[in-house]
Order: C-alpha cells, then sequence, then structure tokens
C-alpha cells in the first residue's frame, strides 16, 4: 500500500499498521531494505506488478515529494512462475522495457544522491538477469549482492552514487543478452551531504579554533 502524505493522520496510522503487519511475511527474501530506509530526505517505493496494466504507482511504499510512476514499455505479464505471482517478461528482441520515475527532496544543503535498486529475477535456463540505465546518466556504481531465493528466482540488490542531489531520476531496467523476467522491483534513495564538502567544513571549524586562544603575553 503506498502512503499518500495527504491522507489524514489516522488513516495513515491504520494503513501504515495493516502494512507493517502484511510486510513481515513478505520482507523474507524480497524486500531487503537499506538501513537508512526512512531518513531524512530519503524515499521508497515497491512495485509488485499483482496485474496486466502498466503499474504506474507503486504497490507500498513512502515519497513525501510527489508521485513516483512506473512505465512497462512492451513486454509481457505472466500471472505466475515458478512460485512467484505477477512477472513481466522483458523480451530483448522487442525491445521492452520499464522505466521508473522517481521524485526526491530538493534538498540544497545536500549534495549527493544515492540509490538502493532491489530486482527480483528469474535466474534460468535462456534468461538473463536485467541491465539497469539511468537518465540523466553519469551514475557511479558502488557495488551489489546477488541472493538465491529458490531454485528459479534470484533477489539482486545494487548501489548507485550521483554526483548531486537530483529532484528526480528516471530508472530503465532492460533485459540482459536474453529476455529477463521480473517478479517486483524496490527502489529507496536518499539525498546526502557530500563527504568532501564536510571534510572542508570540520577543517574550517578546526582552523577557527585553532586561530583564537593566541594572544601576544604582556611585556
Ligand atoms: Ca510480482
Ligand atoms: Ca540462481
Amino acid at each position: 500500500m503506498y502512503l499518500n502524505p495527504l491522507m489524514s493522520a489516522p488513516a495513515r496510522v491504520v494503513v501504515a499498521a495493516g502494512v507493517v503487519l502484511w510486510a513481515c511475511g513478505y520482507t523474507a527474501g524480497h524486500d531487503l531494505p537499506p538501513d537508512w530506509r526512512g531518513g531524512p530526505d530519503s524515499t521508497w517505493q515497491h512495485w509488485q506488478f499483482p496485474d496486466a496494466g502498466t503499474p504506474t504507482g507503486p504497490d507500498e511504499g513512502s515519497n513525501p515529494y510527489g508521485d513516483p510512476v512506473g512505465t512497462v514499455n512492451g513486454g509481457v505479464w505472466h500471472e505466475s512462475s515458478s512460485g512467484e505471482t505477477g512477472l513481466w517478461r522483458l523480451r530483448d528482441s522487442q525491445g521492452d522495457n520499464m522505466s521508473f520515475d522517481v521524485p526526491n527532496a530538493n534538498n540544497p544543503a545536500q549534495s549527493k544522491k544515492i540509490v538502493h535498486i532491489q530486482i527480483t529475477w528469474k535466474d534460468f535456463d535462456g534468461f538473463d538477469r536485467p541491465v539497469i540505465d539511468f537518465v540523466p546518466s553519469g551514475w557511479e556504481f558502488l557495488g551489489e549482492v546477488n541472493t538465491e531465493i529458490s531454485a528459479a528466482w534470484d533477489h539482486w540488490a545494487s548501489d548507485w552514487l550521483y554526483p548531486s542531489c537530483l529532484g528526480e531520476e528516471t530508472i530503465v531496467i532492460r533485459p540482459g543478452e536474453d529476455d529477463s523476467w521480473i517478479d517486483q522491483v524496490v527502489i529507496d534513495s536518499q539525498c546526502i551531504p557530500e563527504p568532501g564538502s564536510m571534510t572542508v567544513l570540520g577543517l574550517a571549524a578546526a582552523g577557527v579554533f585553532l586561530a583564537r586562544p593566541r594572544r601576544m603575553p604582556r611585556p
């Protein structure tokens, strides 16, 4: 369930309680949130593809900065496969892909953006792990972890860094060399201070401190 920031406070509490109860059963292997989820200037959104319509809004998540939008361009939807439900097959031969527009905090004090992307994909003969592209480009790949969920399905988490705090980015998922089957996509984002600027501020503060107590002794 996606929490609308404009929802009344009591309604948000009721919906949030329901999400917590439901999420307890779901998080095993499928949603492994980064430890900064819920922190300042962060968003998260979870698409599960429960029906054949293009997904638009996420199925759950929280984004105070706007409405995230998912779009499937081409693709073939399947109700279930090898124990997972609601899947998109992205065909390499047809140029299928899915894209996700994620609004973010527009906070000039924060100078970098980190994005954590989780994709559950079918690791099976004839299928490939999908590929991630960004609009705009220029993202630095930080690292990844791929975990087996079952004989057919894997969970792939990757982290990416952008050198400024963008107000919105688009994440494009397309097939690898063969077709890719996608069960779910979870995107977390956070604007963070640039470590370099923190260092400069820290050094400046130290300089003030060191410069202050110098006083010539009186003759
Ligand atoms: Ca699904
Ligand atoms: Ca596998």
